[in-house]
This record gives C-alpha cells, sequence and structure tokens, in this order.
C-alpha cells in the first residue's frame, strides 16, 4: 500500500454523502415531488426512479462504498416514508431503513443518518410546514420514532440539512429563487428549523445517550466584488450573514437577529452540537447592483469568470473558502468538525480529480493547523437527482456515473483516485503533483 505523504489522522473517517430523494425513486409523497410537478426543474424531469435505492438497489450501491474502502456513508431518510400520514408509522418503510442501514454496517460502514434533507410530507403543508411551531413539535415526535427504529444501527446523527438552502427553496416561485415569495419567510423556516434542531439534540440524548449530534451547514466563500468599493463589502458582509452567520450566532449564543423579522433568544440552542458539519462548496463575487437584480435586494453573486468553476451559476471553484469557512466555525465552536459535504458538478468528471486533490490538501493543511477535524464525506457517491437541475448532464456529482436508463454504475477517474487516497491514508506527493 502507499504511504500517504500528506497523511490523514488515525480513525479520519473517510466518507461519501447521499439524501434520500436525490437516489431511492418513487418517492411521492413529499412536498418536493409536488414542487417538481409543477415544472421546476430542468426540462420539467421528475426524480422518478433516481438511483433506485428504495426497490433494492442501495445494497449494491453499498458495495461500492465499500470498494472505495471508504468507513462512513452520510445518508437520509424520508420523513413522508416513516410517517406517510399524521401519527401513522409504516413498519414496512422503517423495514426497508433498517436493512439499508444493516447492510451498511455488515459492509463495515459507519451510517450517518440526516433526519431532515429538504423533503417534508405533503400532509405537513397543511399545518404550515416549517413555518410554524408546531411542526417542530411534530418533527420532534418523528426524531423519536426514528432513533427508537434505528438507534442500534447508528449513532451519528445530522438532525438538518443545510437550513439557510432550505429556507431559500422555501422562496421559491417557478424556476427562480427569490424572485417571488415573502422574505420574511426566509427567516422564520430557518427559525423554526433550529428550534427543530435543539428539540432533536435533546430528544436523541435522551433516547441514546452515546450518539454523537451535529448539524450541516452550507457555507459559501463570499468575497466583494470589488474590496475598495463600500457597497461591495456591505453587500458580501450581508450574504454571509444572511446564508450562514446569523445561524451559527443563534447556534453558539442562542441569540437570534435575522435581518428582517422578529429577534428572540433561543436559549435551548446553546451547546447542542457534539460536532458541526460544514457542507462547502464554492465561491462567488457579491456586488450590490440595485437596476440589476430588484428581486434580490439589490444583491448580485457571481464566480469570476477567469477562475475555474462548474457549471453557470454554480459557482468557483475555489479550495482556500473551506480554510475560510473552517476558521470561521473554529472560531465560534470548540466541538469536533466534520466536512459533511463537498464536491463538484461535472458530467464530464474534467474537474473533479482537481478538486479533490486541492480541497483535501487545503483540509491537511487546516489539521496541521490544528483544526479538529474527524471526517470527509464526498458530495456523492453516484450520480443524482439534484434538486433544480434534476438530471441536468452539468449537474452530475458522482464518483460514480449514472446511466439513468440502464441504471449502470461506471467508476469514474475521480472515484479511482478517492479510493487511492484513502488507501494511502491521505494525499501522496504524485497525486499532488498530477492533479494540485
Ligand atoms: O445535491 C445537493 C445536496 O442535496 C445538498 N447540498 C448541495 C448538493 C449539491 O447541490
Amino acid at each position: 500500500m502507499t504511504q500517504a505523504d500528506y497523511p490523514f489522522p488515525e480513525g479520519f473517517l473517510w466518507g461519501t454523502a447521499t439524501s434520500a430523494y436525490q437516489v431511492e425513486g418513487g418517492g411521492d409523497t413529499n412536498d418536493w415531488y409536488d414542487l417538481n410537478q409543477q415544472g421546476c426543474t430542468w426540462n420539467e424531469a421528475l426524480a422518478g426512479r433516481a438511483d433506485e435505492w428504495w426497490s433494492g438497489r442501495a445494497e449494491e450501491d453499498i458495495q461500492r462504498m465499500a470498494e472505495l474502502k471508504t468507513t462512513t456513508h452520510r445518508m437520509s431518510i424520508a420523513w413522508d416514508r416513516i410517517e406517510p400520514k399524521p401519527d401513522q408509522w409504516d413498519e414496512v418503510a422503517i423495514a426497508r431503513y433498517r436493512a439499508i442501514l444493516t447492510a451498511m454496517r455488515a459492509a463495515g460502514i459507519r451510517p450517518m443518518i440526516t433526519l431532515h434533507h429538504f423533503t417534508n410530507p405533503l400532509w405537513l403543508t397543511e399545518f404550515g410546514c416549517w413555518q410554524t411551531p408546531a411542526t417542530v413539535d411534530r418533527f420532534d415526535r418523528y426524531v423519536a420514532k426514528a432513533v427508537e427504529s434505528f438507534g442500534d444501527l447508528c449513532d451519528l446523527w445530522c438532525t438538518i440539512n443545510e437550513p439557510s438552502v432550505y429556507g431559500l427553496y422555501n422562496l421559491i416561485r417557478g424556476k427562480n429563487l427569490m424572485t417571488g415569495g415573502d422574505p420574511r419567510a426566509y427567516f422564520r423556516v430557518i427559525y423554526y428549523l433550529l428550534k427543530g434542531h435543539a428539540r432533536a439534540y435533546a430528544t436523541i440524548h435522551r433516547l441514546q445517550p452515546d450518539a454523537e449530534v451535529g448539524i450541516a451547514q452550507n457555507m459559501v466563500a463570499w468575497h466583494p466584488s470589488n474590496p475598495r468599493n463600500w457597497f461591495d463589502v456591505l453587500a458580501k458582509r450581508v450574504m454571509a450573514r444572511v446564508f450562514s452567520g446569523m445561524m451559527l450566532e443563534a447556534l453558539q449564543t442562542g441569540r437570534w437577529r435575522p435581518l428582517i423579522g422578529r429577534r428572540d433568544t433561543i436559549p435551548e440552542l446553546v451547546d447542542t452540537l457534539d460536532w458541526i458539519g460544514l457542507n462547502y462548496y464554492q465561491r462567488y463575487n457579491v456586488r450590490f447592483a440595485p437596476f440589476r437584480s430588484p428581486g434580490t435586494f439589490g444583491l448580485v453573486w457571481e464566480p469570476r469568470p477567469d477562475h475555474p468553476h462548474g457549471p453557470p451559476h454554480w459557482g468557483e471553484f475555489y479550495p482556500q473558502g473551506l480554510i475560510e469557512n473552517l476558521e470561521r466555525l473554529r472560531r465560534r465552536f470548540d466541538v469536533p468538525i466534520l466536512i459533511t459535504e463537498n464536491g463538484i458538478p461535472c458530467g464530464d468528471d474534467a474537474l473533479r480529480e482537481k478538486f479533490l486533490v486541492d480541497h483535501l490538501y487545503a483540509l491537511w493543511q487546516a489539521i496541521q493547523d490544528g483544526m479538529p477535524i474527524k471526517g470527509y464525506y464526498f458530495w456523492s457517491l453516484i450520480d443524482n437527482f439534484e434538486w433544480h437541475e434534476g438530471y441536468s448532464p452539468d449537474y452530475r456529482f458522482g464518483l460514480y456515473d449514472v446511466d439513468f436508463d440502464s441504471q449502470k454504475r461506471t467508476l469514474r477517474d475521480s472515484g479511482k483516485l478517492y479510493r487511492g487516497i484513502i488507501e494511502a491514508g491521505g494525499l501522496t506527493r504524485g497525486m499532488v503533483e498530477e492533479h494540485a
């Protein structure tokens, strides 16, 4: 076995990540399915069969995780499958998730379960979804059921995935973000999601005292387009605060200070992290352009065109941003950090090897500087259904390519590289020279 020249610590968690709706297929009782039916996806596609995890292919893909030599996988469970009607639990669905988790453990893969990854039961819409306090209670009951059902198979829990991204999705009307809807809803939704997190944290620990519980926060590297332009600097600060700073402050201090709407104190939020998860993907330049973007409060965010970036709108490939955001987390929290997502949409795999090496090198440097980083989950194991972009060829994130007609999986070069990195226990000089 090759030895790493840039080794990661003993016991470092090497993983991949997926979410229920994006891989399972056949999920038609949740609100995202409903939204997709209104044609808000690229090519108006529905998730359809996705990667057919629900009908039996999860087990095959778990073997692929093992082939990659990963030691952990972050998956989510679908609330609508487990509780298809209020207070009615579907034991068949629970048994299916138990089978998936059991297969994972048998393959030597430690599961992390995300309890909320964007989708909700459609019935929750009638009750105001995440805009009302009653949802915090309902979520808590579902969390308790999940821990009672899967606690013997899983001890690593992620309560909520990316509150800010979900909050933005809540503002969707048609195909554009933030062009319609009530901007106050963004802040309201995040407020209740954070309360949901606090309740879930307490419930999980009551039922499973040794559990390790955290949240996955998406952080972007926001930079001002022109650092000498005061408006751009302010625009950048607003974006950083609204997208992540506001949540992190609440998690650290219990103080809820939204840009718009009522301030509050959420004391039960303090000390509800056994670890903090960072989902990091890209960098954007932010500028203030009120005439170009009235619908987004005059803020425009875009990648620098001369820098490597994914598809249009996706943002710029910027490994240093991983370090910038890790430092932000470190200043606020004294808990282990997991990179709960990191990846790049690129159907031809052209940028993914470089992306992987550059970001892992940045991570290695952060660990040398004493950052308590305990694991890395690559998004994603396999190509899957991307929320708005559906099955667009530009939005393939997988280490395995998937042909969605035949369901054939093919390991990409980036997947082979990830396996090599895990086998070596880190990066070798050769990998860095070849790709970075
Ligand atoms: O596919 C999503 C995932 O569901 C949440 N984080 C970002 C990924 C890529 O857009």
